[in-house]
């Protein structure tokens, strides 16, 4: 009876211990994915900012993003990108603060590229 109890209750801490090590292993993974998509959305970003900033303005705005979207030549990939700048535009554009007297504050420049990943990699960390 006793021996019988004290199994249980090892195996009790066991399956505890083990969907502790689970829980931080599967956290650690999707932090690791998390990290590894915003990376990726920078790369892109950075890569491919003069390209979509049509007018050169040094601003990506809306509709440059909505061209970029709807261009055959834009791989579906590179659409995912553009999908996740153009949901998130507002705070990226706000992530950098350009001055009063620059034109298209409502686009996003490389500064608020800069600052809004650095914030993202700062808060996931
Ligand atoms: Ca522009």
């Amino acid at each position: 009876m006793l021996a019988l109890s004290m199994i249980k209750r090892w195996e009790k801490s066991m399956s505890s211990h083990e969907k502790g090590f689970e829980n931080a292993w599967f956290s650690r993974q999707s932090n690791l994915n998390i990290v590894e998509h915003f990376n990726e959305i920078k790369t892109y970003a950075y890569l491919a900012f003069d390209q979509l900033d049509e007018d050169k303005n040094g601003y990506i705005d809306q509709n440059e993003l909505l061209n970029a979207l709807d261009s055959p030549r834009t791989s579906e990939r590179e659409k995912s990108f553009i999908l996740f700048l153009l949901s998130n535009q507002e705070a990226i554009a706000e992530a950098f603060n350009e001055g009063d007297d620059q034109p298209d504050p409502e686009g996003i420049s490389r500064n608020d590229l800069e600052a809004y990943f650095k914030l993202i990699s700062e808060l996931i960390g």
